[in-house]
């Protein structure tokens, strides 16, 4: 079983979309292992957009991570890494598939609704970033022979 990041971005939360995206996760049959609402450091964001620190856009990005709160989520299934970052969809809103959560939800490049890591080993850093081991909980989902069968996980 793998665990994931998601952060929804504050273009859902002003948008009203935050049941939406939960309950595309929940109907998929994403476990939520972990979830708070924090307001992103000027730190965190330098950290977790490393990547793009660089970039002209950069300032743009950070003020609008920071327009509101946001929701960070830990979601946990078999290739969960994989499966919400196909979920979630390209980065280019207007270029993602529809039936994605930025192709259904979002018109924007910069305002694109989520938050997926990229890879495992971002997972995994991204997780730790985010959540202590305290707030990640193990629990059995009572219905884990209608999620998988019992050799898939
Ligand atoms: P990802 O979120 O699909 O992994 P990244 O390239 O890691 O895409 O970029 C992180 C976030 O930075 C994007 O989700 C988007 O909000 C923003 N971003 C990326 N590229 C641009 C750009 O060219 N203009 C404005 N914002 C951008
Ligand atoms: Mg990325």
């Amino acid at each position: 079983m793998q665990k994931t990041l998601v952060i929804i971005k504050p273009s859902a939360i002003q948008r009203g979309l935050v049941g939406d995206v939960i309950s595309r996760f929940e109907k998929k049959g994403l476990q939520i292992v972990g979830f708070k609402m924090m307001l992103l450091t000027d730190d965190m964001i330098k950290i977790h957009y490393s990547h793009l620190v660089d970039k002209p856009f950069f300032k743009r990005i950070k003020d609008s991570m920071q327009a509101t709160p946001v929701l960070i989520l830990a979601l946990k299934g078999v290739d969960a890494v994989e499966v919400v970052r196909n979920m979630s969809g390209s980065t280019n809103s207007r270029k993602a598939l529809s039936g994605t959560i930025r192709g259904d939800f979002s018109m924007s490049v910069q305002e694109n609704i989520v938050h997926a890591s990229d890879s495992v080993e971002s997972s995994l850093a991204e997780l730790k970033r985010f959540f202590t081991d305290e707030e990640l909980f193990d629990y059995s989902p009572l219905i884990m022979p209608h999620l998988y069968s019992n050799d898939e996980y």
